[in-house]
């Protein structure tokens, strides 16, 4: 099967604690590729503009609040069925729900500062990293 794409957010809680490493390993151990990667500090545009989404749900502004508190790594991530593969190493929204061994489950704080975005299907894959990436950013 051909390699797909998805896009990854390390969030401010995880870069705060400096986990980028720790996270980024649980990743390349799920077998996903990191194809390309940046530390930004996002602006209240971008948070807003990337979680337009969920722009009428009640924690839109505290999360584009937190999204914005400290530096972000955003990442394109390469693999077999790469938005699958990471949904499952990333684990449930919710800390209290997700599975052992996930990400979430190992490092996040709360259902806000859950430590890691992706991507939720193919086509919103395309978008989000269309959103933060040139084409030449990006190196498989
Ligand atoms: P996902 O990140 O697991 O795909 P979504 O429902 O798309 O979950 O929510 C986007 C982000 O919004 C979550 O990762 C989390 O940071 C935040 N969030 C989701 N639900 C809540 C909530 O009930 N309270 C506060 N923040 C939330």
């Amino acid at each position: 099967m051909a390699a797909t794409r998805t896009f990854s957010i390390i969030k401010p809680d995880a870069t705060r604690r400096n986990l980028t490493g720790a996270i980024t390993k649980k990743l390349e151990d799920a077998g996903l590729r990191v194809v390309a990667s940046k530390r930004i500090h996002m602006t209240r545009d971008q948070a807003e503009g990337f979680y337009a989404v969920h722009k009428e749900r009640p924690f839109y502004n505290d999360l584009c609040a937190f999204m914005t508190s400290g530096p972000v790594v955003v990442q394109v991530l390469e693999g077999e069925n790469a938005v699958l593969r990471n949904r499952e190493v990333m684990g449930a929204t919710n800390p209290a729900d997700a599975a052992e061994g996930t990400i979430r489950k190992e490092f996040a704080e709360s259902i806000e500062a859950n430590s890691v975005h992706g991507s939720d299907s193919d086509e919103n894959a395309k978008i989000e990293i269309d959103f933060f990436f040139k084409p030449e950013e990006i190196v498989g």
